[in-house]
């Protein structure tokens, strides 16, 4: 977005208050004085954070225009515009290249009805519009700063990019395939490689949904890269039918740096992945292990922790997870708007505090008293964490730590430091209790009958609209 707003003449300065306080956001708003703040809203569990902060932005300077934009935000605006009272002028639905600059375009003349994606206290106006190339706008980098700070992993520091953008899948569960319409772009191999080339730091994640869906797309780029002599580490998430698909192109990829991977098995039997229509089997995802050992791939794999679940599944779950050599992450089921789940179990919620929706806290109700399965799924993150981050584990990666501490790289080390502060079943129990001044919409009243996909989706597909 930065990238599209600096071609339309803009002059843009990025703050991300993931690596910086916000004390430096606050003085680049008193020095700086811009005419428009765009803040990103990607993760449903900020709202509070950010409708607080946008109310802050325009307390300071009264007359900036200050707009919220990204994958949450998309699903919840008007609640979002309500929530801030008028310090947030506008939510931007969708993609940011195509909508923002058309955004300050129509400033001077507030018509804003007129811009895509755009909506305001007045309702929406036009729908947003879809990049026809992601070759458009290749990431503005030079804007980042305190790039030493992110890191993902052992791979301590990482940037990020993106070779493609959406999901052809449909999970019940998330929002990847209703943000872009079920559709799927890709950026063209050249530019790819393009970006990558600018990419300083040792480590790369490859932010996409489902990574090296296209075979082809995988082997031009690493080809290219071959060629350039372009090394990295890199991290990918991908689908374990794809993984077997294209296993060829994960082995290229390996040799050209490609340590690790996670993947998004959800569920461990045929049931569980029905009824989140993942669309694959359980025989497929231990193949795709299989095949991942054998490439020498370290995995990461998710498994969604059903609210329902009692003593003996986390202990099932547990003795599965111990037995196999993967890295597994628990996550609870969080139906978030955007979603088909949203529709199905709103009506059940036993919260409406936005942080809760951080797929650690149970926001529907648990079989167990609620402390308890705190008690359990703490337990297990603590057995499974110890796995890999205990002496043992990280006598392996100790080498790695020395390397990154002698480079001034702490990020990793820091994380294994902070792993009982994060994982504490008393504090997540008692954050159901606190406060809250923003609440998401209550749901409704009767249970509602599904709609068209097409109603969930923020970006209709390039080939639906006129
Ligand atoms: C990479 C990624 C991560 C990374 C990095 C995240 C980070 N902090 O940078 C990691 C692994 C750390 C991560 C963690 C989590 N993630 Co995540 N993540 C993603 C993923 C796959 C890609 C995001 C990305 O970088 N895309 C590339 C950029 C270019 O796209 P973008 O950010 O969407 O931005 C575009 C638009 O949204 C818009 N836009 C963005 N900002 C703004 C601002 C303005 C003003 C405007 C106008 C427009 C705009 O324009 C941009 C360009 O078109 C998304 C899935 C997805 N497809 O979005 C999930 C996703 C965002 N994550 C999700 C979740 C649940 C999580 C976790 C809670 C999971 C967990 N296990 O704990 C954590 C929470 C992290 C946190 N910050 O608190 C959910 C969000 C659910 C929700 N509704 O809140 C998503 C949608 C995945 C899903 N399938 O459901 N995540
Ligand atoms: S969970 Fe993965 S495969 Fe399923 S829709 Fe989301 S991004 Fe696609």
């Amino acid at each position: 977005m930065a990238s599209a707003l600096l071609a339309d003449g803009h002059e843009v300065r990025l703050v991300d208050l993931q690596v910086y306080r916000q004390a430096e956001l606050r003085r680049q708003v008193v020095e700086f004085r811009p005419e428009a703040v765009g803040i990103s809203l990607n993760y449903l569990a900020n709202v509070p954070e950010v409708v607080d902060l946008a109310k802050w932005i325009k307390f300071a300077l009264p007359d900036c225009f200050v707009f919220a934009g990204g994958h949450s935000v998309s699903f919840v605006a008007e609640q979002v515009l309500g929530h801030a009272g008028g310090a947030i002028d506008a939510v931007l639905k969708g993609e940011g290249e195509t909508g923002a600059p058309a955004l300050l375009a129509a400033l001077p003349d507030r018509a804003l009805t007129e811009v895509p994606g755009a909506v305001t206290a007045d309702g929406p106006g036009r729908p947003p519009k879809m990049l026809h190339s992601l070759d458009e706008h290749l990431p503005a980098r030079h804007l980042g700063g305190r790039r030493r700070k992110y890191f993902i992993g052992v791979m301590d520091p990482a940037a990020s990019i993106e070779f493609t953008r959406g999901c052809p899948w449909d999970c019940s569960f998330c929002s990847a395939w209703t943000f872009y319409g079920r559709s799927y772009r890709r950026l063209s191999p050249e530019a790819a490689v393009e970006d990558l080339s600018r990419i300083q730091e040792p480590g790369v994640f490859i932010v996409d949904d489902v990574a090296f869906i296209k075979a082809e797309q995988g082997d031009e780029i690493a080809r290219q890269l071959e060629r350039r002599r372009i090394r990295k580490q890199y991290y990918l998430e991908t689908r374990c039918d794809v993984l077997l698909r294209n296993e060829e192109v994960f082995r290229r990829w390996k040799r050209l740096g490609l340590n690790y991977m996670f993947l998004g098995l959800e569920a461990l039997d045929e049931e569980g992945l029905t009824a989140f229509r993942k669309r694959t089997t359980p025989q497929v995802n231990n193949k795709a292990l299989e095949v991942a050992r054998s490439i020498g791939l370290s995995v990461a794999i998710n498994i969604i922790a059903d609210p329902d679940w009692d003593q003996a599944h986390f202990a099932y779950v547990r003795e599965w997870a111990m037995s196999v050599p993967e890295i597994v992450n628990i996550t609870v089921q969080t139906p978030y708007p955007g979603t088909e789940t949203w529709l199905t179990e709103s009506r059940r919620l036993t919260t409406l505090d936005y942080r809760l929706f951080d797929v650690q806290h149970a926001v529907l109700p648990t079989r167990l008293p609620l402390h308890r399965f705190y008690t359990e799924l703490v337990t297990t993150q603590a057995v499974l964490a110890r796995k890999h981050l205990g002496a043992a584990a990280l006598a392996k990666t100790a080498g790695i730590v020395a390397r990154q501490l002698v480079r001034g790289q702490a990020n990793f080390a820091r994380m294994i430091w902070k792993f009982d502060k994060v994982y504490n079943a008393d504090r997540q129990y008692s954050e159901h209790l606190a406060p809250v001044d923003y609440q998401l919409p209550p749901p409704a009243e009767h249970p509602v009958a599904m709609p068209g996909r097409t109603q969930l989706y923020v970006h209709l597909p390039l080939s639906r609209r006129s």
